[in-house]
């Protein structure tokens, strides 16, 4: 069993060179400009459309992803409505619902990806469902094209958090996709949200919300909120944005490290992350940014967890445990979706960020076997 002498934590962020990151400072004080739709922040935003290949006017920037799908949610016109989604999330997309008014209904994932079933979804549709809220769970795409048809269908918005999916090439799908920025995501801007929409026409609504909804001096047109990204953040996501290829390349390499160490271990099930990608067609794919496993049963997930702590400074994590309807606020529906709530009680997120080592990955699937 190996100890490590520093912690392992589950992840790192990216850090982009200092020099450079001064040389932004510099010219943010020559500016003095730090918030409010500053020069930087006009900058990401025409950076992050050419990345994504998205035209600036359908984009918009936010201070984190919670606020984003807040507003985002709202500008869409979901207050009051249900909204079919999933469980197996962090509590941020379900609370982004709840705090406008809408009703989540919760409906069960497919068990290879961990992302939303539209079979699943589409059992929970009633005539108040007025969208859908799938979450491109670590990564892995979810069926883009069965929740198209679910859109047409029924007339629902499809509304994407894609906090985990920056780099995954799935912009163009859905009515809008909210990528979280936050430190702990493949690509960061310190905190940081971004919505990509299909109707342009949002763009001018979502910028008044994100600044209280006042127009200029005299008027205000909406209950906004102060949701502004600021210029420190733009030019951090900005240097970072710069090393995307080779962020993206080491989560992949990661992975197949990892996926090499276990190879046939029978109690260490991985999942299937390219399981709804048409390879060259849709352009989109995994882009790895958690790295999870399901283990055998509750039991040796817990035994796992506490032994990589204690036994060898591997601070893995359950990502996502408890599921959000063993929370308060979700009780309502605990109980109606099995296969996310055996995933719950089984899966393990294992350290993968920009700088550890393949070795280093090779290591901890040893000692999590030594455990099994
Ligand atoms: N939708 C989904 C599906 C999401 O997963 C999230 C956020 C959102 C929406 C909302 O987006 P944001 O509003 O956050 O933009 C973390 C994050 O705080 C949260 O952003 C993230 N999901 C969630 C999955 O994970 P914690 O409580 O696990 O974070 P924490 O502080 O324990 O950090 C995790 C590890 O990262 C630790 O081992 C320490 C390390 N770390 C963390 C930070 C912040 C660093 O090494 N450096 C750092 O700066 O929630």
């Amino acid at each position: 069993m190996r100890r490590f002498d520093e912690p392992i934590l589950v992840t790192r962020p990216y850090l982009p060179d200092l020099e450079t990151f001064k040389a932004g400072c510099e010219e943010i004080w020559r500016n003095r400009w730090l918030t409010n739709n500053g020069p930087m922040l006009k900058r990401f935003e025409g950076r992050l459309a050419d990345f994504l290949g998205t035209p600036e006017s359908n984009i918009s920037l936010f201070v984190n992803g919670t606020l984003a799908l807040e507003l985002g949610f709202y500008a869409l016109g979901l207050s009051g409505a249900e909204v079919v989604t999933t469980p197996f999330t962090f509590v941020a997309t379900s609370h982004a619902l709840k705090r406008i008014g809408a009703t989540p209904v919760f409906a069960d994932v497919d068990p290879e990806t961990l992302c939303l079933s539209p079979e699943a979804a589409e059992k929970a549709i009633t005539p108040r469902t007025k969208a859908i809220v799938p979450v491109h769970v670590y990564g892995h795409p979810c069926d883009v094209e069965g929740f198209a048809r679910l859109g047409e269908k029924y007339g629902v918005k499809i509304v994407y958090d894609a906090a985990h999916a920056f780099g995954a090439g799935l912009q163009a799908y859905g009515d809008m996709s909210m990528y979280s920025f936050h430190p702990t995501k493949l690509f960061h801007s310190c905190e940081g949200g971004l919505l990509v929409f299909r109707d342009e026409s949002l763009r001018e609504h979502l910028a008044e919300l994100r600044n209280f909804a006042i127009k200029g001096e005299l008027s205000c047109v909406d209950v906004g909120t102060n949701a502004k990204m600021n210029e420190l953040q733009a030019l951090m996501g900005l240097e970072c944005l710069k090393a995307m290829p080779e962020i993206l390349a080491s989560r992949a390499e990661l992975h197949a490290a990892y996926c090499a160490a276990f190879a046939g271990h029978s109690g260490v099930k991985f999942l299937d992350p390219a399981r709804f990608t048409t390879s060259g067609v849709a352009g989109y794919s995994p882009n790895y940014a958690y790295c999870p496993v399901l283990l055998r049963d509750f039991e040796t997930r817990e035994r796992v967890c506490i032994g990589l702590r204690e036994k060898c400074n591997v601070f893995a994590r359950r990502y996502f445990y408890p599921l959000l309807t063993d929370f308060e606020p979700y009780a309502y529906a605990k109980g109606t979706c099995p296969v996310a709530e055996d995933a719950a009680r089984r899966v393990l997120t294992l350290p993968t960020y920009f700088g550890l080592s393949t070795d280093d990955a090779r290591a901890i699937a040893e000692n999590v076997m030594e455990m099994l």
